[in-house]
């Protein structure tokens, strides 16, 4: 039987593809001079050109077999001064969470050693706190955690809130791989979410964090009540830091009962993969993880989103006060579609910026890429 279509006369793109578009598919290093109206056009392209477009950059920059385990441990829980109003440890809404004081130490390197047992490579720290002002012994504390963690060769990241210049380079000595510290949504859309901290000082937290020589790891929440040009704005933030992000995490809004987004309405699923896909190809070199609301995605969500370009997950018993998909669920999923868990070294662990990236891609991804493209 003849086939419908020959080798030798593929589909062409689509023709409503924009040149932006087409900029963006064949894009071999990341660039800060991206405009609105460029994301938007990457962003508007339809989801099937889109998503095809975002695996075909995302084997040109990483392993498509690879996703990072990441294990968080929420080591400051609730009590929080700020208004966020997602967030299940502000104590201004009454969500019923009970606030503890810091966890010591010995009780994190276990931890740590357990996700390490179980495939994470990154082991990541959070602390429901405005800011590390007045709070040098819980910093000195934290420092032990960051070092202990390092020494099991394991990746460190924490998320403390805002940090100045000082703090981060402490943190910087003490070994850490990287910081959280997410903008949440566009500049236009933040400030009906939260009302407690601005828009640029998030901006001056991360910008103390690059300076510092640490990884930055900032993205935001989907579902927030925002529209479509408010995910082109929150990528356009991060696209246009002097560098990009090493790290993009995608959040689905958990809705937290007690909390103003308590009732909200579930974002679309096309919502989550378009921004994926629209992220992998503004931030082709970027890690982006797959975030809160994880759990509540079918295994063939999860899939898509993989394809359209996420490449890390949180795994584990828990992520801060929500739930979590657990590891050995995560290694079989793995299993069943030939995925397998990020080595440290395949991450761009120590670099400063990603002007290296080439450097960082190995021989085995080049070549895939060379034949993928
Ligand atoms: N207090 C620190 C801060 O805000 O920077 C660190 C912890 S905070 C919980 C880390 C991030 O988790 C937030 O910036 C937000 O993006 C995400 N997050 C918090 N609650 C969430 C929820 N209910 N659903 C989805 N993402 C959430
Ligand atoms: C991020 O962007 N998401 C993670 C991590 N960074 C720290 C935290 C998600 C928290 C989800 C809600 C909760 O468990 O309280
Ligand atoms: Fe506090 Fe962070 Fe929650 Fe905001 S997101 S209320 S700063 S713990
Ligand atoms: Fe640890 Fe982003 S939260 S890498």
């Amino acid at each position: 039987d003849a086939p419908i279509l020959s080798a030798s006369t593929p589909h062409p793109p689509l023709s409503s593809a924009s040149a932006t578009f087409q900029n963006a598919l064949h894009a071999t290093s990341p660039r800060t001079t991206w405009t609105r109206e460029e994301i938007a056009k990457v962003y508007n392209t339809p989801l099937m050109e889109l998503s095809f477009a975002a695996a075909t950059v995302h084997r040109r920059f990483h392993n498509p077999a690879a996703i990072q385990m990441c294990t968080l441990m929420n080591i400051k829980t609730g009590g929080c001064s700020e208004d966020c109003s997602y967030c299940a440890q502000s104590s201004r809404y009454n969500t019923g969470l009970k606030a503890s004081k810091m966890v010591t130490v010995e009780s994190v390197l276990d931890a740590a050693r357990i996700a390490k047992e179980n495939g994470s490579s990154r082991f990541c720290m959070g602390a429901a706190w405005r800011d590390m002002r007045g709070r040098k012994t819980n910093l000195r504390n934290i420092k032990e955690m960051v070092k202990g963690v390092r020494a099991m060769g394991m990746e460190a990241c924490v998320t403390l809130g805002m940090i100045d210049a000082e703090q981060a380079k402490e943190l910087k000595d003490a070994g850490l791989t990287a910081y959280n510290h997410n903008v949440d949504t566009s500049r236009e859309h933040y400030p009906s979410v939260i009302t407690t901290r601005s828009y640029d000082e998030r901006l001056a937290t991360i910008n103390n964090v690059r300076e510092a020589g640490i990884n930055v790891c900032t993205g935001g929440i989907l579902g927030l009540g925002e529209k479509a040009k408010d995910h082109v704005g929150l990528i356009h933030t991060v696209a246009t830091l002097p560098s990009h992000p090493e790290s993009f995490p995608v959040n689905a809004l958990v809705p937290i009962k007690g909390t103003p987004l308590g009732e909200s309405k579930a974002i679309s699923f096309d919502a989550i993969v378009r921004t994926i896909a629209t992220a992998r190809l503004v931030l082709p070199a970027t890690i982006i993880r797959l975030a809160a609301g994880r759990n509540t995605m079918t295994e063939e969500k999860q899939m898509l989103c993989f394809i359209a370009g996420a490449n890390a997950v949180f795994t584990g018993e828990k992520m801060l006060t929500t739930a979590c998909n657990g590891w050995d669920e995560d290694r079989e999923m793995f299993d069943r579609w030939g995925l397998r868990p990020m080595e440290s070294h395949e991450t761009l662990q120590g670099q400063q910026t990603l002007k290296e990236t080439k450097e960082f891609i190995s021989d085995e991804v080049q070549q895939s890429a060379a034949s993928a493209v």
